[in-house]
């Protein structure tokens, strides 16, 4: 049974554990609140070494800990259990939550396209900001290159998708990896990398590609003997579309629907200038409850199928001996509408498309905690090079946020959130507001997210916001100044307001997004 005012789709983490179960820990406003003894022993024990303050010892015997990066694809920060979605079963996320720290404030930056994949994972692999990176990385130094610079074995399986030169430069070895955005998971062209550095073995999957990739990276896990630190990177296909999982887990779901979110609407209420793109063809309009609770269905028994591999993955880890000297890193490239505020796809910058969920696990990271520090998915790296060592390759813009981890720092030094869409859509976030811009259609939302955190009453037109409107929307335009976006935020030659789907043909065999 569903937690009384838990938030399932849309909601704030934070609203959530409120409400939540007994198990979640509560979030303390851009800092961490310990829970239980055994954290505040480690962090302890972490002054008392002056590890917190020398920024490369760690508990263990080994400085220089492995990573195990674990990635999906299109997964909404609210689809782990743990984390308050009391209708998804998560039991391996749960564990690495619980174990770790969680950021429940980490966002992409957003898309100058609608296969927003792309740069959300330039931007992760290059440190970058969005209006400074390539999107095949042409020219641009990575960060797996700069682990394997610095005596890491770097090794990938599962999707990438910033084009081969880049990949081939980024990682020593790989196996099963699909060079590509979506395909059938039955079916997907996967690689592998060779020891001159070029890609061999080229197949078809035959099995599912999310087993593939567990397989191939408990297969790298088995070879690590700690003579020398690793990186493995695991980028699973998963929960992006098409939404194929062995049967059992389907079964469970249509047994057990998630209800409608609750930002459900069956159309969305203006042209955001991106209304039928093939995301939004995925279902019809207007969107109906029943339609948007099976694709919902068919996401979570996805995510839960990934789930069970990662719980293959992380026990290979703990036979290989590695374990304690491993740190586990998960997060997902952006999120998701599906059903909320009448659309399907990542093409918007409502919470759902780019809030994602961050975990941090292993050596050094305290145990049971949760920071609502506002940061980026382009920090990561910049994190895991700090408990590494291992230096920023150039043009890398993220911040570190072991100081945070540590618990020496109350914040990651942002007091806001910027993401941008295309030429579209701008938005701003600070502790409470939210403002997003259409500048296609000269229009503004503004959301309480303290009170509305479904982002459902826009009260951009209430004349008591007025103040607050002009607070935001300088906020936006200094981000904007330092970015580098040039994108105006009005138009003389406005769209109509209106968006009329009578008029739409819905392709079912919509060329895919990626
Ligand atoms: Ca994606």
């Amino acid at each position: 049974m569903p937690v009384a005012g838990t938030t399932t789709l849309g909601g704030e983490i934070k609203a959530t554990n409120r409400a939540g179960p007994a198990s979640a820990p509560a979030v303390e406003s851009n800092a961490f609140m310990k829970l239980g003894t055994h954290c505040a022993v480690l962090g302890a024990a972490l002054l008392h070494c002056g590890m917190a303050a020398s920024g490369a010892a760690l508990p263990g015997d080994s400085p220089r800990p492995n990573v195990l990066f674990l990635f999906s694809d299109d997964q909404r920060f609210d689809t782990i259990a743990a984390l308050g979605n009391s209708h998804i079963r998560t039991p391996n996320l749960d564990r690495l939550s619980r174990e770790g720290t969680t950021f429940t404030r980490a966002y992409i930056m957003g898309g100058l396209q609608g296969a927003v994949c792309m740069p959300s994972r330039a931007m992760l692999m290059s440190g970058r900001t969005l209006f400074r990176i390539k999107e095949n990385l042409a020219g641009q130094a990575t960060w797996p290159e700069e682990f394997g610079r610095n005596g890491y074995a770097t090794f990938i399986t599962g999707k990438w998708h910033n084009e081969a030169p880049s990949l081939l430069r980024s990682f020593a070895q790989g196996k099963a990896v699909f060079l590509g955005g979506m395909g059938n998971p039955y079916k997907l062209p996967l690689q592998d990398i060779s020891p001159e550095h070029t890609l061999i073995n080229k197949r078809t999957s035959g099995e599912h590609s999310v087993k593939l990739f567990a397989d191939a990276a408990i297969e790298f896990l088995k070879r690590q003997k700690g003579d020398k630190p690793f990186l493995c990177y695991v980028a699973f296909n998963c929960p992006h579309d098409p939404r194929i999982a062995p049967k059992s887990y389907h079964d469970y779901y249509n047994a057990h629907k998630p209800p409608s979110p609750p930002n459900f609407l069956p159309e969305h209420p203006f042209n955001n200038g991106e209304m039928t793109i093939r995301d939004e063809q995925l279902a019809p309009w207007p969107r109906t409850p029943e339609v948007v609770r099976q694709n919902l269905a068919d996401y979570y028994s996805y995510i839960t199928f990934m789930d069970d591999q990662i719980g293959r993955i992380l026990k290979a880890l703990k036979d290989s001996g590695q374990y304690d000297k491993t740190i586990i890193l998960f997060s997902s490239d952006n999120g998701l509408a599906i059903g909320s505020h009448g659309l399907f796809g990542k093409q918007n910058l409502y919470d759902h498309a780019t809030h994602e969920p961050l975990i941090f696990d292993g050596p050094g990271i305290p145990k049971e905690r949760q920071s609502d520090a506002f940061c980026y998915l382009f920090d990561i790296f910049p994190t895991l090079g700090d408990f590494c060592s291992v230096p920023a390759p150039e043009g890398s813009e993220g911040r570190s946020l072991a100081p945070l981890i540590r618990g020496g720092a109350a914040s990651a030094g942002r007091d806001s959130i910027f993401t941008a869409y295309r030429g579209l859509q701008r938005a701003v976030r600070d502790d409470r507001w939210k403002l997003i811009v259409y500048t296609h259609i000269n229009k503004t939302q503004l959301f309480d997210l303290q009170n509305d955190p479904v982002e459902m009453r826009d009260l951009a037109d209430d004349p008591k916001h007025a103040g607050g409107l002009e607070r935001l929307t300088g906020m936006l335009r200094n981000w904007q100044h330092q970015l580098g976006d040039t994108q105006a935020l009005t138009t003389n030659k406005p769209e109509p307001l209106a968006f009329d789907f009578s008029k739409v043909k819905r392709d079912k065999k919509a060329k895919a997004i990626e």
